[in-house]
């Protein structure tokens, strides 16, 4: 078999790529090692970037959004009994951000490839990266346990933190960044419409919580606990009691309790690897670098890769030009450090750590009070927060 762009793995990063590209006539087959019916029902990411609300739009993908997706303008800091707004479309002179959850994106992307009558191949694990450096590499993958080749002009690494197109790259042509929190989250899903209309994030000195939503009537809540915890070790009255507490301020009505559907714990970690690229593999998203929670950064910034690397692409058969791909590495890090800042610094001021004290607890709401109550920390959580300028 051949085609002239592999991609290994169909989250959104693999999936966006395989649809901008069929859109300027290249074709591509996207190798994803899960069902379809899996991807398309993992419980992610919620909050799109006005770029990325744009790209898909831009790309034929806006019903979906048009008709179930929740735009937003602002966002509820509170600490201290008390809410604090940052109106981030104001700041912004007019940027929003849209909740609109991955699964639906993801959905979204698979429909519109099918229909083209794209290849899509899932339940096909990709087991091995070979030829990389040379102009015709080699992907090798199982169906049914089968071992077969694709081969390919390019490789699109697009298999998450998990994946294995990271590793095929020789480890001293590498560096990794790395960073894990002592601390994790516990997400819930709830049947109750959501207790604010924004986006609301509790900063207490018992620990972090989020509450956000899906739909009008199912909202999605977070809430920080220990790395290791397990969802069995919260009980439905905990999670309520442990969200009031940390949400609940005096001039906001408090939180809806309701059936709690869905229970997870997610880590924390900062990471990334550098450079995105060796020879004709290029990483795209989780599979180059993953940001905490926090931001709502990480589907984001799959996107903004996903850009340049099909920008360079185009360039490289319609113009027989190497000039974009040749800089993709060095084009996407450039906002993806700024990304993880963002992501990093956001994690580190609104969560307990395990043995903080005082003088540090002081400082974060220091930190708090500066971003909330200035005008220069306002506009840059929002400038950050809608997106950032895209290289590409
Ligand atoms: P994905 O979505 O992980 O997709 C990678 C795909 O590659 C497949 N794969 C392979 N396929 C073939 N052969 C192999 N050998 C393969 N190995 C792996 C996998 O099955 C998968 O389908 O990466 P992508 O496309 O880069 O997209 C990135 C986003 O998914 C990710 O950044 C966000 O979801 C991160 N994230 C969140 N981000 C937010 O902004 N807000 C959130 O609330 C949020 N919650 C989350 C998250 C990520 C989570 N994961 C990954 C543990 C919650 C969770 C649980």
């Amino acid at each position: 078999d051949r085609t002239q762009v592999a991609i290994v793995g169909g989250g959104p990063a693999g999936l966006l790529l395989s649809h901008l590209l069929h859109l300027e006539g290249i074709e591509s087959v996207v190798l994803e090692h899960r069902s379809q019916d899996h991807v398309q029902s993992r419980l992610r990411a919620g909050v799109l970037e006005q770029g990325t609300v744009d790209t898909l739009r831009d790309a034929g993908l806006g019903a979906g959004m048009a008709a179930r997706g929740m735009p937003q303008t602002a966002i509820d800091f509170r600490f201290g009994r008390r809410s604090h707004l940052i109106d981030f479309t104001h700041e912004t002179g007019g940027r929003q951000v849209m909740v609109y959850p991955q699964h639906e994106v993801v959905t979204d992307l698979i429909r519109a490839r099918l229909e083209a009558g794209g290849q899509v191949w899932f339940d096909t694990p990709v087991t091995q990266l070979d030829d990389l450096t040379t102009s015709r590499p080699v992907v090798h993958y199982e169906v049914d346990g089968e071992p077969h080749q694709l081969r390919c002009d390019i490789v699109a690494g697009c298999d998450g933190f998990r994946g294995l197109s990271r590793e095929a790259m020789p480890a001293d042509a590498r560096t990794s960044y790395d960073r894990i929190y002592p601390f994790a989250w516990l997400g819930i899903l709830a049947e109750v419409p959501p207790a604010a209309p924004t986006v609301t994030w509790g900063c207490h000195e018992s620990g972090f919580a989020m509450l956000s939503f899906r739909s009008s009537t199912v909202s999605r809540l977070y809430l920080q606990c220990a790395p290791d915890d397990k969802p069995e070790n919260w009980s439905d009255d905990r999670i309520w009691h442990t969200l009031h507490e940390r949400l609940d301020v005096d001039d906001m009505p408090p939180l809806i309790e309701g059936r709690i559907t869905q229970k997870g714990v997610t880590g924390m970690r900062s990471f990334l690897s550098e450079p995105m690229q060796h020879g004709r593999l290029f990483l795209a998203g989780d599979a180059a670098h993953i940001v905490p929670p926090t931001g709502a950064k990480g589907l984001n910034a799959a996107v903004a890769d996903i850009r340049v690397l099909s920008r360079g692409i185009l360039d490289f058969y319609r113009r027989a030009s190497t000039d974009v791909l040749d800089q993709y590495s060095a084009l996407c890090l450039e906002r993806m450090w700024l990304v993880q800042r963002f992501s990093a610094g956001l994690c580190t001021m609104v969560h307990q750590f395990p043995g903080q004290g005082a003088f540090e607890r002081r400082l974060q709401r220091a930190d708090l009070d500066t971003l909330t109550g200035t005008h220069a920390g306002r506009l840059a959580f929002s400038e950050n927060f809608t997106g950032l300028p895209y290289a590409i």
